[in-house]
This record gives C-alpha cells, sequence and structure tokens, in this order.
C-alpha cells in the first residue's frame, strides 16, 4: 500500500475512445451527425480531434507513462477496420498495430474497447444495434480483430455503456440515430447484450486466455427523500431502467421488462463475462414527478451537480461508487473503474478525483476485489454532443497548435501513481 493506500498491484491510468481522439474519423455515424447545424451543443466538430490517428497517439502514451500511469484503456474503430462489409482495411490495422506497440513498449498494460458509441455508416444504415444482424456483424469483426490484434491487447471490453447509447441515441435525439422512441432503446439494449456474449465468445475462440469484459456506466439513482414511497419508487423505476434490468440478465441469463416484452431466456449471456468495468460520473436524486413522462417519472434534483445544457453528470459520490461497485461484486469477477472523472475549476477536479481515489482505496481494503482505476480522460477530447467546451483532461489541449499542456488533475494523478510504486 502507498499513498491513498492503493494496492501496489492496481493498474492506475487513463482512457479514451476513438472518436473523441483519433481525429478525420469520416466512415461512422457520428462523423455524418455532426455535419447537421446545431448537433452540437457548441457548435464545434470532432475535425482533426486529438490528432490520434496522424500520429499523435504515441506522444500522448508515452507522456502518461512518463507520469507514471502503468495502463491505458483504448478503443477501436469498427468503421476504419471495416470500412464496408465484410472488407476489412490492412492499413487500419496496422496503425492500430503501432499504436498497440507504442503502449506496449512504454510499459503501459493496454485495455481495448471494441465499440465506444460509434458504428459504420453502413451498419447504421440498417437500423444500428435495433437490427437484428447487428449483434452477428459485431461477432464478426470481433473475431477479425482478435486475429489481427491479439497480440497487442491485455484486455478486452466489449462494448461501452450500453444502456448510455440506447437512451441517448435510440430513447433521445441528441446522439445518431435520434429515433426518440423507447421501444427501440429497450431493443438496443438487449441487441447490445447480444452483441456482447457473441463477441465475448468470438474473442475467446481466438485466444482462449484472453480477458473480456463490458463496460458499464452505473450512476447512483437515489431517492430525493428516502422517507417519501414516490421517491423511492422513481428512483428505483430510472436504476432498473438504466442499470437493474442489465445486471439482471448478466447475473441470470434472462431478459425482463423493458428489454423484452415477455421474460426471455438468454443463456449465452451467463458466463460471457471474465471482469466487469464501472463508469461512474456522480449520483441523481429523484423526487417523483408525474409529468416526468419520458423518465420513468422521475426529475433529478440533487445540488450541486456537474452539468452543462441537457447533460448532466449528477453529483459527486465516491460513496455512490463503492456502492456501485459492491453491486457489480455479485457478478463474481474482477472490477475495474474503468472510466471516472470531472470537468471544471482545477481544485474542483483534483478533490474529485483524490476522494474517488481514496474510495476505491477503502474499497480494496475491505476486499472488493478492484483490479484497475481508469480517470476520464488523458487529454481533452471530442465530448460528444457537447462539443469540446466540456474538457474532461488530465492534458489541456489547444486544439489549434495541438499543444497539451499538464493539469493540476494530471499532476496530482501522476504524483499518486508515481507514490505507489515507490
Ligand atoms: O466522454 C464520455 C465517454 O465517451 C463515455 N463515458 C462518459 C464520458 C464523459 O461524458
Amino acid at each position: 500500500m502507498s499513498e491513498l493506500d492503493l494496492p501496489r498491484d492496481l493498474l492506475l491510468g487513463a482512457a479514451t475512445s476513438s472518436h473523441q481522439v483519433e481525429g478525420d474519423n469520416r466512415g461512422n455515424d457520428w462523423w455524418a451527425w455532426e455535419q447537421r447545424p446545431g448537433a452540437i451543443a457548441d457548435g464545434t466538430r470532432s475535425g482533426e480531434a486529438c490528432g490520434w490517428w496522424a500520429g499523435r497517439a504515441e506522444e500522448d502514451l508515452r507522456a502518461a507513462a512518463a507520469l507514471g500511469h502503468d495502463a491505458h484503456r483504448m478503443s477501436l474503430e469498427w468503421s476504419r477496420l471495416e470500412p464496408e462489409p465484410g472488407r476489412f482495411d490492412r492499413d487500419a490495422f496496422a496503425r492500430y498495430r503501432q499504436i498497440l506497440e507504442a503502449a506496449r513498449a512504454a510499459g503501459l498494460t493496454v485495455m481495448v474497447t471494441l465499440h465506444h458509441f460509434t458504428l459504420p455508416e453502413w451498419v447504421a444504415r440498417l437500423g444500428g444495434w435495433t437490427h437484428a444482424n447487428t449483434p452477428l456483424l459485431f461477432e464478426g469483426y470481433a473475431e477479425r480483430v482478435a486475429r489481427e490484434l491479439g497480440q497487442g491487447v491485455d484486455l478486452w471490453a466489449t462494448l461501452n455503456e450500453p444502456a448510455v447509447l440506447a437512451w441517448m441515441a435510440y430513447a433521445g435525439d441528441r446522439w445518431p440515430p435520434g429515433q426518440k422512441s423507447l421501444r427501440s432503446a429497450f431493443r438496443a439494449i438487449a441487441r447490445q447484450l447480444d452483441g456482447h456474449a457473441r463477441a465475448y465468445r468470438a474473442v475467446h475462440r481466438v485466444l482462449p486466455d484472453a480477458q473480456v469484459g463490458l463496460v458499464l456506466n452505473m450512476p447512483r439513482f437515489d431517492p430525493a427523500d428516502p422517507s417519501r414511497r414516490l421517491d423511492r419508487w422513481a428512483a428505483a423505476a430510472q436504476d432498473w431502467a438504466f442499470t437493474g434490468a442489465i445486471l439482471h440478465a448478466l447475473r441470470h441469463g434472462e431478459l425482463r421488462l423493458p428489454l423484452a416484452p415477455v421474460r426471455r431466456a438468454a443463456p449465452s449471456l451467463r458466463a460471457a463475462l471474465d471482469w466487469v468495468g464501472l463508469n461512474f460520473y456522480g449520483r441523481f436524486a429523484v423526487r417523483f414527478d408525474p409529468t416526468a413522462l419520458d423518465a420513468a417519472l422521475g426529475r433529478h434534483v440533487q445540488r450541486p451537480t456537474v452539468a452543462r445544457g441537457d447533460n448532466d453528470w449528477g453529483q459527486p459520490s465516491p460513496d455512490g461508487m463503492v456502492r456501485q461497485l459492491e453491486r457489480l461484486a455479485a457478478l463474481d469477477v474482477p472490477l475495474y473503474v474503468t472510466e471516472n472523472g470531472t470537468w471544471g475549476d482545477d481544485a474542483h477536479c483534483v478533490a474529485y478525483l483524490e476522494s474517488h481515489l481514496a474510495a476505491v482505496a477503502a474499497a480494496a481494503r475491505r476486499g472488493l476485489d478492484i483490479r484497475g482505476y481508469f480517470a476520464w480522460s488523458l487529454v481533452d477530447n471530442f465530448e460528444w454532443a457537447e462539443g469540446w467546451e466540456t474538457r474532461f483532461g488530465h492534458f489541456a489541449l489547444d486544439r489549434e497548435t495541438q499543444a497539451r499542456t499538464l493539469r493540476p488533475v494530471g499532476a496530482r494523478f501522476g504524483e499518486i501513481c508515481r507514490a505507489r510504486r515507490r
């Protein structure tokens, strides 16, 4: 144990995702979406992003390692690797090989996510995650990636945050395809879970010893007034729709409402996890409101909270994070915090980091099997429908010059990483 009493073998690093950092990522549903006037709150586009595809990935990974990180979580862009159905792109695989080799050379353990929100345009045109073939197409892609890149990957994640994608893109209209349909959202979760199970098995077919997991975003939904029955009911309904139904499916191999119209066995979901990842940003205090028809009759009233426009990351809650890790422990596989972070003034970001890391350390001391912590994010990046104004980076990015400047939160994280090694 060391500063904050973090276990010495806990992986510490940062996370990124392909579309958010690579730049010039033209073949996916997001690129097309961003071009529509008004799609991005601050009027920006992903553009050249952080220049990872053009060559800057290596310097960022080296900078992370120099700070003391010993791991990095990144994602692969399906649309680059399979730009047309069944046609895989050799140059794209070669570029990812370079990036993975740079990470390895810098001494970083690499976690790779196969799908982080973006779909090739040709998959999106079929209907994205609402289409019956998408899980099969994802399986084919996963198998090919395992064959081509398997040697460079330490930990595999199939999907990132299936519930967030379903709510933002299929129930809502701020992410592509913006369907505004609850039915589509629940179908998209069910199909993503099928895709997860298929990709899990595909990677194992090629690499029997691979460690393959799934990454869930699980905010706490707490009743605003725990003594009010209706607040408790609304919080539980939101939790079930966002998290509970997925955990039930993974644990018991069964889809229940709202993921299937009647209970449906999904045995392939059982034993399809070698680890599970938690993305945690905050808690919501849910107040029953009969007019909130699109939000399971509950409004979020926590104050203070970390919000911008329509987007709310919730109230920082290290204790809430640990309670979600405890829930995940019921899946009986190793746990990772695959994303955790905030934006805003430096003091807030440093206090957030320290309090969440201290909570991880305390939970590990109590015996939770936590194997790693990844801060979101290494460098400021394209924050989806918010654009560039929401800056989560440990390094600030100057988009004009592509210069990086270490923020106090990044320096503090580095100090903690290095102290742990002593
Ligand atoms: O930027 C996102 C990331 O892509 C998924 N998890 C939440 C982050 C912050 O909103």
